[in-house]
C-alpha cells in the first residue's frame, strides 16, 4: 500500500502523500487511484458505472454524454441532524450548529472508517475552489470510495491534474475524507447506491478538515460544495477578512451598456437558481450569470469587494425547472455532459421531472425505478432530485466567470418568501442596517419541506445550516467588514420579497423575468436616479419609480406589493426579538438596528 501511494503518486507533496497513506491504512481500500480529471477518465468511470448497472446512459440525442442515477430512497438530501461543527470549544460552533469535541468525533469516525473501503478503490480527487490562477487559490483533496462523487466533482470543481500541479510540494489544502460506509467482502456484489444508516458530516474548522461518512448524496458527499466552500470557507473568511456566502452572482447590463454585479442570498425554495439565470422582460437589459449558489467576496486593491464563484457547475433542484421558469438552465443541461439524480426516466431514455413541461408524459419510470403514469399518486421525480451540469455550458455565462480577481460587487440582495409584511424591495440605510436585514432574513415554509406550511423561519443570510462557526461571531464579522471598509466602496444592501400575497391569498407580483424590473430599480438607486420613500424598514420605491411599462398589473396590487405597513411590522418585532434571544449574543451594532426599528415604528 505504501509503495502504491508513494511511488506511483503524481505528486511530491509530502503532506498530501503522508495523509493519503494514513487514510488508506485506516480505511483499507483494495486500490488507490489518483484522479486526473481528464475526459478519458470520465469516460472510463462512466462506462464502468453503466456496465455495472449503477448508472444509466441517457439517450445520446437528447442528452449526450449524460448519466442517470437513483439513490437509495433514504439518502436523498443533506442530513442536518448529523452535520457537526467540531470546533475546539462548544462556543466556537455557536447556538445554531451541532457540536462535538474534535478528538471525540475523530475517535467515533475512525472506528467507522476502519476498513470501510474494503473491496473498493479509494479515489484521490485534487481540486481547487475558484480559478486555479487566483492569487491565493484554495485547494482541497477529497479521498472518496464513490465514483459518483468523482464524476460529480469533475463537474462541480476545477478537479484533477491541473489543481494537483498547482498545489506544488507544499501548498495548504483542505483534507476531505468521504466514504459511503459500505465495504464489500470478498465476492460480495455491490448495490446500486451504497450508503449507511449511520451518517456523519463533520467539519473541523480550526484544522480545515472535513470527514464525511455514510451518505453518497449532494452536500453530504461532494465536499467542495457546502462543506468546504461555505462551512470551512466561512471560518477561513472570518480569519482572513473576507466573506464566504450562500449567494448567486449575476451581472446586469443596462441599455446604456453599463455593467452592475449583484450577489443575492435566499433561503431554499425562493427561486435563487432562476434569478441567477434570469431573462429580463424589460427591453435593453441583459443578465449574465456567474454562479447560482456560492459567492466568495474579497477586497480588491481599490477597496471594493470582488466576488468569485468557487464552483464550476450547477447542482440544481430539477422539479420546477423548465423552459417557462428557467430556459437558460434547460439549455445548459441540454448540452449534455451532465448527471441526473432521482429524477424520472422516459421510455426514450431521457429525463423528466415535475413542471419540466406543461404536460405530463404518458409513462415514465419514477425515481424509485417503478412504472409511473399521470394517474399515479406519487411524484415521478423526488422533490430534491438534481441536475449536475457544467457551468461552462450556460449560454449566458459571464465572460468574467474565470477571472481570478472576480467581479466588483455593486449590490447585495437578501430575500425571503413572505406572504405579508416584507415589501417587494427595500434599500437599507447603510451597511449595518443591511446586515440587520440579513441577520433577520426569514422565509415561510413551503409544501416542499416536511412540517407545517407557512411558518416563518429565520435564516440569517440564508446561511443557517452553513455557518462554520458561531453565528453571533459571523454577524460580528459582517459588522467588522463594514467598519474596515470605506462606506462608499461597499456594495449597497437591499431586501426583496417576490412572494407577498393579497388578502385573497394570490401573489401580488408576477416574479420570474419581471423581477428584472426590481433589479432595474436597484441599479437606478445606485445611480441616484430612482425615487424612494424612507420607511423604518428601508427605502421603498416611490410611486411611479418602479418601471412597470408593458406590464399588465393592477396599480392597486403593485401598491400592495411594495407598501410598508407599520402595523404589520409591529407584529414582526416580537418575532425578531425571539430570534435574537435564540442567538443569545447578537452584536451590539445589530441590536442597535432593532432598537432603531422599534423607535421608528413607535
Ligand atoms: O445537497 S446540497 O447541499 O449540495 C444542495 C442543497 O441542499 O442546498
Ligand atoms: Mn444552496
Amino acid at each position: 500500500m505504501t509503495a502504491t501511494v508513494g511511488q506511483n503518486a503524481p505528486t511530491t507533496h509530502a503532506d498530501l502523500l503522508a495523509w493519503v497513506e494514513e487514510v488508506a491504512a485506516l480505511t483499507k481500500p483494495d486500490a488507490i487511484r489518483w484522479c486526473d480529471g481528464s475526459d478519458a477518465e470520465w469516460k472510463e468511470f462512466t462506462d464502468h458505472l453503466v456496465d455495472r448497472g449503477i448508472a444509466t446512459r441517457l439517450n445520446e440525442e437528447a442528452k449526450p454524454n449524460s448519466f442517470y442515477f437513483r439513490s437509495d430512497p433514504s439518502d436523498v438530501a443533506r442530513v442536518e441532524d448529523q452535520t457537526f461543527i467540531c470546533s475546539e470549544t462548544e462556543a466556537g460552533a455557536g447556538p445554531t450548529n451541532n457540536w462535538a469535541a474534535p478528538a471525540e468525533m475523530k475517535q467515533t469516525m475512525s472506528e467507522l472508517y476502519d476498513g470501510c473501503m474494503k473491496g473498493r478503490t479509494m479515489f484521490v480527487v485534487p481540486f481547487c475552489m475558484g480559478p486555479i490562477d487566483a492569487d491565493d487559490p484554495k485547494f482541497g483533496v477529497e479521498l472518496t470510495d464513490s465514483e459518483y462523487v468523482v464524476i460529480s466533482m469533475k463537474i462541480m470543481t476545477r478537479m484533477g491534474a491541473d489543481a494537483l500541479k498547482a498545489m506544488g510540494d507544499d501548498k495548504p489544502f483542505v483534507k476531505c475524507i468521504h466514504s459511503v460506509g459500505y465495504p464489500l467482502a470478498d465476492g460480495q456484489d455491490d448495490v446500486a447506491w451504497p450508503c449507511n444508516d449511520t451518517k456523519y458530516i463533520s467539519h473541523f474548522p480550526e484544522t480545515r478538515e472535513i470527514w464525511s461518512y455514510g451518505s453518497g448524496y449532494g452536500g453530504n458527499a461532494l465536499l467542495g460544495k457546502k462543506c468546504y466552500a461555505l462551512r470551512i470557507a466561512s471560518a477561513m473568511a472570518h480569519d482572513e477578512g473576507w466573506l464566504a456566502e450562500h449567494m448567486l452572482i449575476l451581472e446586469l447590463t443596462s441599455p446604456e451598456g453599463k455593467k452592475y454585479v449583484v450577489c443575492a442570498a435566499f433561503p431554499s425554495a425562493c427561486g435563487k437558481t432562476n434569478l441567477a439565470m434570469l431573462e429580463p422582460t424589460i427591453p435593453g437589459w441583459t443578465v449574465k450569470t456567474l454562479g447560482d449558489d456560492i459567492a466568495w467576496m474579497r477586497f480588491g486593491e481599490d477597496g471594493r469587494l470582488y466576488a468569485v464563484n468557487p464552483e464550476n457547475g450547477f447542482f440544481g433542484v430539477a422539479p420546477g425547472t423548465g423552459y417557462h421558469t428557467n430556459p437558460n438552465a434547460m439549455r445548459t443541461i441540454e448540452a449534455g455532459n451532465s448527471i441526473f439524480t432521482n429524477v424520472a426516466l422516459t421510455p426514450y431514455g431521457d429525463v423528466w421531472w415535475e413542471e419540466m413541461t406543461d404536460f405530463e408524459p404518458d409513462s415514465l419510470t419514477d425515481w424509485h425505478g417503478k412504472p409511473w403514469t399521470p394517474e399515479a399518486e406519487v411524484k415521478a421525480a423526488h422533490p430534491n432530485s438534481r441536475f449536475t451540469t457544467p457551468i461552462s455550458q450556460c449560454p449566458i455565462l459571464s465572460d468574467d466567470f474565470n477571472n481570478p480577481k472576480g467581479v466588483p460587487v455593486d449590490a447585495i440582495l437578501f430575500g425571503g418568501r413572505r406572504a405579508s409584511t416584507v415589501p417587494l424591495v427595500a434599500q437599507s440605510r447603510d451597511w449595518n442596517h443591511g446586515t440587520f436585514m440579513g441577520a433577520t432574513c426569514s422565509s415561510e415554509t413551503t409544501a416542499a419541506a416536511t412540517g407545517a406550511v407557512g411558518v416563518v423561519r429565520r435564516d440569517p443570510m440564508a446561511m443557517l445550516p452553513f455557518i462554520g462557526y458561531n453565528a453571533n461571531d459571523y454577524l460580528q464579522h459582517w459588522v467588522n467588514i463594514g467598519e474596515n471598509a470605506e462606506a462608499d466602496k461597499l456594495p449597497k444592501i437591499f431586501f426583496v420579497n417576490w412572494f407577498r400575497k393579497s388578502q385573497e391569498g394570490k401573489f401580488l407580483w408576477p416574479g420570474f423575468g419581471e423581477n428584472s424590473r426590481v433589479l432595474e430599480w436597484i441599479v437606478r438607486r445606485l445611480e441616484g436616479d430612482a425615487e424612494a420613500i424612507d420607511t423604518p424598514a428601508g427605502a421603498i420605491p416611490a410611486e411611479g419609480s418602479l418601471n412597470v411599462e408593458g406590464l399588465s398589473l393592477d396599480p392597486a396590487k403593485l401598491a400592495e406589493a411594495t407598501k410598508f405597513d407599520a402595523e404589520e411590522w409591529k407584529k414582526e418585532l416580537p418575532l425578531i426579538e425571539e430570534w435574537f434571544e435564540k442567538l443569545g449574543n447578537v452584536p451590539d451594532a445589530i441590536k442597535a438596528e432593532l432598537d432603531k426599528l422599534k423607535q421608528n415604528l413607535a
